[in-house]
């Protein structure tokens, strides 16, 4: 049997639960070895987290290694072979990353999980202001999912995962489970995914 996965990262983690949930579908084990961004065991040469070793090699970057694992070990299963399907599917994962994942996290995420995990004060102004602009971001995606499906037409893929673990800590927000309770197809897809056996086996401890 070969040595599980290890992902080196904080155990509650965006980045980290998409390798978990990818080792999930591909029948790999995996375990998180608590690793803080910015410690010095962090190997991640721009210190972000996750690192993950993987088959003998040491690996960054999260499309990268979930695409690695998707191939090597799940052949292929989570990308839809289609280019045009395909492309849209990268689309959405880029959208995730470069859009979603950097304004959620700094106008909202982080100041709650300083505040509920490190003690620090609730940033409220931080939240204030961002909040306009995550409502406007979260009413776009709702209304590209009532449009043509956005990423969701295509059964369970890679973005299905990037995007669920991108919008669960907003949801884990009084503001954003509000504000995405409000929305018509957002919230049914969020419930849809969390039936998946992945994504129920890599909840976070919070979410129980
Ligand atoms: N481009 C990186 C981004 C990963 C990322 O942003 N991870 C967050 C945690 S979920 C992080 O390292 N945050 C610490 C920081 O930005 O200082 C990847 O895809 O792996």
């Amino acid at each position: 049997m070969s040595s599980p996965v290890q992902i080196f990262g904080p155990v509650i983690s965006t980045y980290v639960r998409i390798v978990e949930i990818v080792c999930e579908e591909a029948g790999l084990a995996h375990e998180v070895v608590p690793t803080p961004a910015h410690s010095p065991e962090n190997r991640h040469p721009f210190g972000k987290v996750p690192v993950v070793h993987i088959d003998g090699h040491e690996m960054y970057e999260t499309v990268s290694i979930a695409n690695y694992i998707d191939t090597a070990h799940n052949g292929g299963a989570l990308r839809p072979a289609d280019p045009v399907r395909r492309a849209a599917m990268e689309r959405w994962i880029g959208v995730g990353n470069s859009y979603l994942f950097p304004l959620f996290e700094r106008g909202l995420v982080m100041p709650y999980i300083m505040h509920r995990y490190a003690g620090a004060e609730l940033d409220k102004g931080r939240i204030a202001k961002a909040l306009p602009d995550i409502a406007k971001t979260l009413s776009f995606i709702d209304l590209e999912m009532q449009r043509d499906g956005a990423w969701s037409n295509d059964g369970f893929t890679m973005a299905d995962i990037f995007l669920y673990c991108i919008l669960r800590g907003v949801e884990l927000t009084p503001e954003g489970a509000a504000g995405i309770a409000q929305l018509q197809v957002l919230p049914l897809w969020m419930v849809q995914c969390r039936q998946r056996a992945s994504i129920k086996a890599t909840r976070w401890e919070s979410e129980t």
